[in-house]
């Protein structure tokens, strides 16, 4: 599975050629906000947020639109082989399809989606063609290969060798409870009573929000969603106003974990609702969080969401339930911020 330090390191020596500066560090700075009035910004979720803001960074640095940012920038976890839970190389479900979800929206409402869609490493291309060639907002399954195959994209067979190894080694116990991607929770513990391999978490999705200095925004998020899910399970990566909510007036948000929770709270468009009505976006990624918790305590405290956003004017914030959520910041001042989210649950438990 994908370590994201490791894939962090090699990531940054990849993107070195962008010519930006390199980070070294690790996100032990834990902040929920960061100031804005700084221009255009670009933030997006986990370790793996920093590469994907370099490439977003490359068009919107030189004044190119967010919504092209965000969708070349999610484009790099996308990619990724060694990345198990986004795009290409994501683990399958339980009957071994790997299954995408993504969704795009800009600022001024419009957005496109697609869930389940097989075979096509970039979801969320095939996102903004339905955004931007159909009256519709998400296609599905089926109907979005058909789609994306009318578009042009080419069919590609997804599940790699290691996530195929995966999948059978999961087959062995076949159990499944979706596990936090937190520090907070016993990973081994939990990974062995999975029958996944290597000990590590078994999702994580960038989602990513961009700004440009004139208060216009974009995001975009996409996910391979929950290793060993149900076939058919969609999350809330693309569903707008759960995984992902824009506004220009406002701002935007992105969440994290496990999507069921976030679609039973409209999670993304509560926290840009909670900012339209005077929070900040730290505040509206708390009470958003707090809200999960709130409805189901003792399933939270096994459960991760985290939730990123930012506003118009480029203050961002971010919350989740477990420690362990990073998020990474990227403007004029500094290219490569990666920051650790406070959280509900700061200490370790298992
Ligand atoms: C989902 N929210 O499919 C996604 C998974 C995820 O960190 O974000 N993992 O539910």
């Amino acid at each position: 599975m994908t370590d994201r330090r490791d894939f962090l390191k090699a990531s940054l020596l990849a993107t070195s050629a962008l010519a930006l500066p390199r980070i070294s560090r690790a996100a032990t700075t834990v902040s929920g906000s960061v100031p804005g009035k700084v221009g255009a910004r670009v933030v997006s979720t986990w370790d793996f947020g920093v590469p994907a803001n370099q490439a977003a960074w490359a068009v919107l640095g030189k004044g190119g639109k967010p919504l092209d940012a965000v969708e070349k920038g999610v484009m790099v976890p996308e990619s990724d082989l060694n990345n198990h839970s986004v795009g290409r190389a994501g683990y399958p479900d339980r009957d071994g399809h790997v299954t995408l979800d993504a969704s795009i929206m800009d600022g001024d409402g419009r957005c496109g989606a697609v869930a389940a869609l097989e075979h096509i490493g970039h979801p969320i291309n095939v996102a903004r063609k339905v955004m931007e060639n159909t009256p519709h907002v998400l296609l599905v399954g089926d109907g979005a290969l058909e789609f994306a195959l009318q578009q042009g994209f080419k069919k590609e067979h997804l599940l790699t060798p290691e996530s195929e190894k995966a999948w059978h080694e999961w087959l062995k116990q076949a159990k499944y409870k979706p596990v936090a991607n937190s520090e907070n929770i016993d990973y081994h513990r939990s990974v062995q009573n999975l029958g996944m391999p290597g000990g590590k978490n078994n999702h994580d999705t960038i989602g990513m929000l961009a700004v440009d200095a004139d208060g216009h925004l974009a995001g975009a998020c996409t996910t391979s969603g929950m290793a060993w899910k149900l076939h058919g399970r969609v999350g809330d990566s693309p569903i707008i106003g759960a995984g992902l909510y824009v506004d220009n007036e406002v701002g935007g948000a992105t969440s994290t974990g496990v999507g069921e929770e976030v679609i039973r709270t409209a999670g993304s468009f509560l926290v840009v609702e909670l900012m339209r009505h005077g929070r900040s976006p730290q505040e509206a990624c708390e009470e958003a969080v707090r809200r999960i918790v709130k409805k189901r305590p003792d399933a939270a405290k096994e459960l991760q969401v985290g939730f990123l956003a930012l506003r118009r004017d480029g203050e961002c914030g971010a919350y989740a339930i477990q420690k362990g959520f990073t998020y990474a910041v990227c403007d004029m001042q500094q290219q490569d911020r990666l920051l650790a989210s406070p959280s509900v649950y700061q200490t370790t438990y298992t």
